[in-house]
């Protein structure tokens, strides 16, 4: 028997087979992923084959190769991972210039990290509704920072709806993983575009009381249109990116175009003459967020510490 992996709740997993039933199920014993030291080796979107038991439930005995996945680095330095969802066709980075304040370092690693797995980014940008003249006047200008990047950026509020119906066509026939800092209302807008799937949301809207983590565990929810929404918990920070100089240059899309025009191939962009890209940062071709952003990844690679990205 095949099937889909829906839910996770830390033990047990919700796995939908090709006929249509949801059976709990449970890793073997001695079952490991080869390769990825993670806190839980099966994760929400894994393809898996399972064998049924006496109880109506089931053990999972193999997991099909991932397309793709996005990894929550643990806040400790155990080195372990968290798979937040596994096969994706591409992320919803949902992001508040307000209650709570999404900031640019945190986007900019997230976009990062998505070129890296090769999943496509839309940035929507949520809670319009409670936005002042002037945050609303950020908020645009960072619409347009991105889009001129090449993200395609929507500006909603899930609480009046407004907005929300531009990205319905979006989701069609496509596994959509939602995902931004705890509070910034991803289960909100979950339940807007799919008012059975009834969320558990925060409470209280509170600025100050953030990093709540309301949601808990990842969980895929079935569109009627065709495709799946999958609701995470909010991240706060990444664990230290390891990467050369070049790579990362390539996961800022715009700091790899300039990037061609510098003198020297294995440029940092940090100091060498003839750079390019800092010719463009000092000319506002490149925003200067972005190149901070830059440089706070760069600095990882020699740092061994997890990096709270506010
Ligand atoms: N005014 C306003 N409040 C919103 C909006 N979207 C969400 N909220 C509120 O923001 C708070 C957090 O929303 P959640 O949907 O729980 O946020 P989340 O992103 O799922 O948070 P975690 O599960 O902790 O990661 C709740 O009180 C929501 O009612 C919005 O567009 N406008
Ligand atoms: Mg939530
Ligand atoms: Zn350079």
């Amino acid at each position: 028997m095949k099937g889909l992996v829906i839910k996770n709740t830390g033990s047990w997993y919700s796995v939908k087979t090709d006929d249509g039933q949801v059976i709990e199920s449970k890793i073997k014993g001695n079952f490991r992923l080869k390769g990825i030291r993670s806190t839980s080796p099966v994760a929400v979107g894994d393809r898996v084959e399972l064998v049924a038991n006496q109880e109506g439930t089931a053990f999972i005995s193999a997991i099909e190769d991932r397309r793709n996945y996005i990894i929550r680095k643990s806040q400790n330095l155990s080195k372990q991972s968290h798979i937040l969802a596994a096969n994706v066709d591409q992320a919803f980075l949902l992001v508040t210039v307000n209650h709570p304040q999404t900031s640019t370092i945190f986007i900019d690693r997230f976009l990062a990290s998505a070129e890296a797995y090769r999943v496509p980014v839309v940035l929507i940008f949520n809670k319009s509704d409670l936005l002042t003249e002037d945050e609303l006047h950020y908020e645009r200008m960072m619409m347009t920072l991105y889009q001129t990047i090449g993200y395609a950026c929507h500006e909603v509020s899930a609480a009046t709806g407004e907005g929300v119906g531009q990205l319905i066509p979006l989701l069609q026939d496509k596994i959509t993983l939602l995902s931004g800092n705890s509070g910034v209302g991803k289960s909100t807008l979950i339940n807007r575009i799919l008012p059975n799937a009834n969320l558990r949301t925060a409470e209280i809207s509170d600025a100050h009381n953030t990093g709540m983590h309301t949601t808990t565990f990842s969980e895929m929810l079935e569109l009627p249109e065709g495709g799946y929404l999958i609701d995470t918990p909010g991240i706060k920070g990444f664990g230290t990116f390891d990467m050369e100089p070049e790579e990362l240059t390539s996961y800022f899309k715009e700091i790899f175009k300039f990037s061609e025009g510098c003198r020297f191939s294995n440029c940092t962009h940090t100091h060498e003459p003839g750079c390019a890209v800092l010719a463009a940062v000092e000319n506002h071709h490149i925003a200067a967020s972005r190149y901070q952003s830059y440089l706070s990844m760069l600095e990882d690679k020699d740092s061994n510490k997890y990096r709270e990205a506010y």
